[in-house]
This record gives C-alpha cells, sequence and structure tokens, in this order.
C-alpha cells in the first residue's frame, strides 16, 4: 500500500517548504511541493516611485539579494525605453556574476554536500590516500595530507564533543551514502574551504556595491558608483585591482575544488544520473549584456521543449515579445482568490488561505507557465540551452565534464545524463566555472572603457504621463527571474514579480500537471522512509528558495501550519 511521508520544513534551503511525497514499492509515485510562507512584496509597491522599486523588492530575499535589484531596475529601463552606459553594464554585470558564484559555493557545499557527503564517515580515511585521491583529479594546493589530517582531527574533535554544530541531525550512516571515506573527507575539508572562497566573492561585490547582502549602488539607468581612477572616494584602480585579485582567488576554487568535486560525487553516484529529471521543458533568459540596450550577451536564454535539444528558441534581448507573450501564472491549486491563468501585466495577488488540500489549493506558490507548459528553469536550463546554441564555451566544458565524469565512473556519461538530479549540479558548477571567467572578462571591458575616458554611470530617466509596461529578465543563480511593471503618471499601478523558485517549486495548474520539483521525485528510490534523505537529494539540486518564490509574509506572522517532525 502507498505511504505518504510528510517533510516539512525541508532544511538546508531558503524559506519554508513542505514536500509531501507517496510511496510504493520503496519508491516514489506522486509528490506535492507545498511553500509555506506568504510575504507581501508585490503588494506594497503599489502607488510608490518606480525608482525605488528595486531597494524594496531586492528584500524580497535574503540568498539571492542583487537579483531582484537588478530584475527591477531593467523592468523599470524597459518601460521607458531607457538605456544604461556601458560603464553601469559592465559594473552590474561584474555583480551578477560575482553573486552567482558565491551562491553556486554555498548551494554545493553548504546547502547540499552533506545530502552525498558522510562527515562521520571521514573519520575512517586516511589522510595520505584522500591526498592521493584529491591530487588526481585536481592541482589544488590545498590538497595536502597534511592539511587534510588537521580536518580529520577538527572533526574527531566534534565528533568527541558531542557538538556537531553545523553537521548535527544529518542521516549519516545511510545506506544511500556510498562514497568512500577519503571521499568524504576531501569533501568535507572542501566544505571548509569553501566558507572563505564565497566571502572573497561577496568582499568583491560589497567593494563594488557599497554593502553587501543588498547592494545599495543601483539606479534605473546605471549605477550610482562613482568611477574616478585618482580619487580615492569613487572605484579606482586600486579597487579595482582589488577586486580583480578576490575573483582570480575565487576562480581558482571553483576550477580546481568545486567542478572536480561535483564530478567526482557524480561519477561515484553514478545512478543519480538517471533519477530526477522531471520536467525536460527548460527556461533559460541571456544575461551578462554586452551593450548599453541589452541586445548582445555573453549568456545565452531561450526555451526547449520536451528534454528535444533541436526544439530550442532563443530570446533575442531585453524586451523580447516571445518572452514577454507567453508567460502566465495559474492560481487554480494555490492560495489565491481566482481560478485565473494570467499574464503579469495584468497578474493579482490576493491571497486566500484555505487548509493544505493535495487534490485542491495546497501552496503560496503560483505556478508559472510558458505556452502552457510547466518549464524548469537553473543552470541546467541555461546550460542546455547553450549547449543546443552550439555556445562554444558551454559546449567545451559540458563536453569535458562529461568526459572526466566517464573516466572516473567507467562508463559513458553523454549529454542525457544532464536530465537529473546531479546533472543539476553538474550544470550548476560548469556554469560558475563560466561566470568566473566572465566577471573577469567584464572586469577587463570595464577598465578598457575607462582607460578611453569614459566615466559615465547613469543615464537619468524621465516618467512622461499616462500608461506604460515594462518587464526586466535576469538569469539569476537559481534561474529565470522577471519583474512586471506597470506604471501609471510616474506610480506604480502593477508590480509582478514571476520566480525561479516559482517556476520550480510551483504546484500543479488547472489541468493537474505537476511543477518541476513534483514530476522529479517521481521515480526516485526511498530506501528509508523514515530518513527521506532521497527526497532532499532531489529537492535541494534546484536550490529552492521559497522566501523568492513566495515574495509575499502575514505581516501577523501567524503560523500556517504545524511542523511535522520525521
Ligand atoms: Ni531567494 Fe532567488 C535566485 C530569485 S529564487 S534565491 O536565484 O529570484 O528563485
Ligand atoms: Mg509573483
Amino acid at each position: 500500500m502507498a505511504k505518504r511521508i510528510i517533510v516539512d520544513p525541508i532544511t538546508r534551503i531558503e524559506g519554508h517548504l513542505r514536500i509531501d511525497v507517496e510511496v510504493d514499492n520503496q519508491k516514489i509515485t506522486k509528490a506535492w511541493s507545498s511553500a509555506q510562507m506568504w510575504r507581501g512584496i508585490e503588494v506594497i509597491l503599489k502607488g510608490r516611485d518606480p525608482r525605488d522599486a528595486w531597494l524594496f523588492t531586492q528584500r524580497i530575499c535574503g540568498v539571492c539579494t542583487t537579483v531582484h535589484a537588478i530584475a527591477s531596475v531593467r523592468a523599470v529601463e524597459n518601460a521607458l525605453n531607457l538605456e544604461v552606459p556601458l560603464n553601469a553594464q559592465y559594473v552590474r554585470n561584474m555583480i551578477v556574476a560575482l553573486h552567482a558564484l558565491h551562491d553556486h559555493i554555498v548551494h554545493f557545499y553548504i546547502l547540499s554536500a552533506l545530502d552525498w557527503v558522510d562527515v562521520v564517515a571521514a573519520l575512517k580515511a586516511d589522510p595520505v590516500k584522500t591526498a592521493q585521491l584529491a591530487q588526481s583529479i585536481s592541482n589544488w594546493p590545498g590538497n595536502s595530507s597534511k592539511r587534510f589530517k588537521q580536518v580529520k582531527d577538527k572533526v574527531q574533535a566534534l565528533v568527541d564533543s558531542g557538538q556537531l554544530g553545523p553537521f548535527a541531525n544529518a542521516y549519516w550512516g545511510h545506506p544511500a551514502m556510498v562514497l568512500p571515506p577519503e571521499a568524504n573527507l576531501m569533501a568535507v575539508s572542501h566544505y571548509l574551504e569553501a566558507l572563505d572562497y564565497q566571502r572573497k566573492a561577496d568582499q568583491a561585490i560589497a567593494i563594488l556595491g557599497g554593502k553587501n547582502p543588498h547592494i545599495q549602488n543601483l539606479a534605473v539607468g546605471g549605477v550610482t558608483t562613482a568611477i574616478n581612477p585618482n580619487r580615492d572616494i569613487a572605484l579606482n584602480m586600486d579597487k579595482l585591482y582589488w577586486i580583480k585579485q578576490l575573483t582570480e582567488e575565487v576562480r581558482g576554487f571553483i576550477k580546481e575544488v568545486y567542478l572536480p568535486d561535483v564530478i567526482a560525487i557524480g561519477a561515484l553516484n553514478k545512478e543519480w544520473l538517471s533519477y530526477g529529471a522531471g520536467v525536460t521543458n527548460y527556461l533559460a533568459v541571456p544575461d551578462l549584456p554586452l551593450d548599453s540596450a541589452g541586445k548582445t550577451f555573453d549568456l545565452p536564454g531561450g526555451t526547449i521543449f520536451a528534454g528535444d535539444l533541436g526544439s530550442l528558441k532563443e530570446f533575442a534581448g531585453f524586451g523580447d515579445d516571445y518572452f514577454r507573450d507567453n508567460i502566465k501564472e495559474h492560481v487554480a491549486r494555490s492560495w489565491y482568490e481566482g481560478e485565473d491563468e494570467l499574464p503579469p501585466f495584468q497578474g493579482k495577488t490576493v491571497p486566500q488561505y484555505t487548509d493544505f488540500n493535495p487534490d485542491g489549493k495546497y501552496s503560496w506558490s503560483k505556478a508559472p507557465r510558458f505556452n502552457g507548459q510547466p518549464m524548469q528553469v537553473g543552470p541546467l536550463a541555461q546550460m542546455l540551452v547553450g549547449y543546443a546554441k552550439g555556445d562554444q564555451r558551454i559546449v567545451a566544458l559540458v563536453d569535458e565534464a562529461l568526459n572526466r565524469a566517464s573516466s572516473l565512473a567507467g562508463v559513458k556519461v553523454g549529454p542525457q545524463a544532464l536530465h537529473s538530479t546531479l546533472g543539476r549540479h553538474l550544470a550548476r558548477s560548469i556554469r560558475a566555472a563560466i561566470l568566473a571567467d566572465l566577471a573577469l572578462k567584464h572586469w577587463q571591458l570595464l577598465v578598457e572603457n575607462i582607460d578611453r575616458g569614459d566615466l559615465t554611470i547613469m543615464y537619468p530617466p524621465t516618467f512622461p504621463a499616462g500608461e506604460q509596461q515594462g518587464f526586466g529578465f535576469h538569469e539569476a543563480p537559481r534561474g529565470t527571474l522577471s519583474h512586471w511593471i506597470v506604471i501609471e503618471n510616474g506610480r506604480i499601478k502593477n508590480y509582478q514579480c514571476v520566480v525561479p523558485s516559482t517556476w520550480n517549486a510551483g504546484p500543479r495548474d488547472a489541468k493537474d500537471i505537476p511543477g518541476p520539483y513534483e514530476a522529479s521525485l517521481v521515480g526516485n528510490p526511498i530506501a528509508e522512509p523514515q530518513k527521506p534523505l532521497e527526497v532532499l537529494r532531489t529537492v535541494h539540486s534546484f536550490d529552492p528558495c521559497i522566501a523568492c518564490a513566495v515574495h509575499l509574509l502575514r505581516p501577523e506572522g501567524g503560523e500556517l501550519s504545524t511542523v511535522k517532525v520525521l
């Protein structure tokens, strides 16, 4: 008989997510993804000055702090047909890239590695053999037997103290944890180093953005980062070289640690390259614009349907009408008034909480659809779009990673394996490697532009009377983000955010079609129903953020459901 497992809350994510699964014969047969929080950002924006929207929307999330700011200024600029100076694009692009580097490192090591890495089993590792393993996959200077011995002693001291700290309450010793002790020790050592490298990326963002989290240097029409090579208070050459140094250090960690670790963990858990595909319609938007208007980009965007790379249809640039005309948000299974599917410009956000009903309404998340279809968003979507397009950087790195995984796994791992739980991790680490190069490329472009004597950072906006509509998109760490604004006489009339985790974590729609988390869980094995590690593996592979997905807190902070502990 089918058994119901409720995991509530899912931990090591941002926000409050409940996952229900039905398990039959040790396999998941049905799943429900329920966002358990409601915030109110779209609602409080009404009537405000569009130039302030980015400061409010950026507070949607404490993880992807920059992304709503970027999407917001792009939406207002699109409504006003306003370009931004090249310097502003480059400064924004460096922030976008550095933020993603921080975010992808934190996601892999801090939020998801412990689904694969058994910290307690690392105590059985031989530090010399660990160094041999690590040196066989990477040239990272931190991969010495001395370092691994220190980390092993540190973990031993933690275990002896009985206080595991950040390593408490995981599913240690679970039968699905198959890494050899040495791979576990290597990964624990890299987990600790990851803390330093994500901070370096954050530091570089703070130098550019004034503070972090939540940058302060955006403006509709550009940035407020004063550039002057000769002034201490402005972005000068000293600060630019400091940023370059930090970015190079982070790039080293990504290429020599993060990417090889994901390849190794993937090869050692190869059956997880076949679980978790779920929705194989993919959506990504182009990003890192190379011109003032947002027509050419360093990262590709488009749609792919039914896993068929030949179906690729690209987005041309900011304002693309294929993007604008195909998105609707469904609320048939969400705790909002109405049943209608609405395009974002006409979008409504009127909360109406009823109980959790798996056959009716069961989530605070809306269900976005593209041309009526659920879409998977995230690094995998963007890497597949790039692969389908023949983007040289992406094809080269994807093929190299698949070849390395094949030789470690002893079986051919082809592009088909990307449609999976571990494929999402692999795509994210490849995207991080590409973004690290691109952060430095945009650093170079900025320096060359300054060298030509261009110090312009902003084209100030003017707001005509009457109504304007605009939308801005951004490929955030978790995928495609778009903000949609209707302006009337210089004030916000409507504002809707369609967010990566809304695409992925969203519930069923009016036609009962499940969202990506729900679809990806079906077919996953469950070895021990009391310890549903496999649910975490697949859900974490998307990097959930429910603060973003719902972007709406009940002001009274009321309890929405009782937490059911496993
Ligand atoms: Ni709150 Fe976010 C990202 C956005 S989530 S983390 O990336 O937008 O979907
Ligand atoms: Mg929304």
